[in-house]
This record gives structure tokens, C-alpha cells and sequence, in this order.
């Protein structure tokens, strides 16, 4: 026979928890940030499908897709970054475009 040792939650002073609420180490994830694509009347689709080849690493296939989303909704979240992460393919897009005259917005979101 095992003695009861009085211990409800199995915690053998091991570090973990028997129950869920009573050790919870408050780990601090960091926020992640939504990159959103904003449709346009004038981008041609062609310069947007190299856009998310080029600064998101999708395929032509998904790249496509994504862009008739936008076309067709308005906008499309197309990457899920760290701050520092998502504002650098904010700055990346945004400056492609001025560079080639197209008027295509991309914008950063919190989560
Ligand atoms: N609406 C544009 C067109 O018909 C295509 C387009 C798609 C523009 C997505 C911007 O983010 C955009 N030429």
C-alpha cells in the first residue's frame, strides 16, 4: 500500500504541477504582428504576384491566390511576423512599389 503523502496535485517538487493552475511559469510570448495587402484599382496583378514571391517566399501558385483575394475582398493578411520583422516587409513592399510607381498600400496590425 502507498501512504498518502498529502500531496492533491502530485507535485513531487520536480518543478511541475499535478494540476495545471498551480506552477505556471509566466513565460512572455512577444506580440506578432499581422501583415495586410490592400487592394487597389491601378497595381497590375502580375507586380503584386512578384511581391509576394519576392519578399514572402510563396509560390507563383499561392502568390496568385493570395492576390485574387485581395482583389477580390479588399484585403488579405499575408504573413504573421515579430514587429521588427513585419515592419522591414512593410518598408520592403512599400518602397518596391514607389520605385515602380504603383500606388499598392501594405500595412502592419498587432495581433
Ligand atoms: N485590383 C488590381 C487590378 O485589378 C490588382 C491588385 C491586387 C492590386 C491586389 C493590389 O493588393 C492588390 N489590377
Amino acid at each position: 500500500m502507498m501512504a498518502d503523502d498529502g500531496d492533491k496535485n502530485g507535485d513531487n517538487h520536480d518543478g511541475d504541477a499535478g494540476l495545471a493552475t498551480k506552477t505556471r511559469p509566466k513565460t512572455q510570448r512577444p506580440p506578432m504582428y499581422k501583415v495586410l495587402l490592400l487592394n487597389d484599382d491601378y497595381t497590375p496583378m502580375e507586380f503584386v504576384v512578384h511581391i509576394l514571391e519576392r519578399f514572402f517566399g510563396m509560390t507563383h501558385a499561392q502568390s496568385f491566390e493570395i492576390m485574387l483575394t485581395v482583389h477580390k475582398k479588399g484585403l488579405a493578411v499575408v504573413g504573421v511576423f515579430s514587429h521588427e520583422v513585419a515592419e522591414t516587409k512593410v518598408a520592403q513592399v512599400m518602397d518596391f512599389a514607389r520605385r515602380h510607381q504603383h500606388p499598392l498600400q501594405c500595412t502592419m496590425e498587432k495581433e
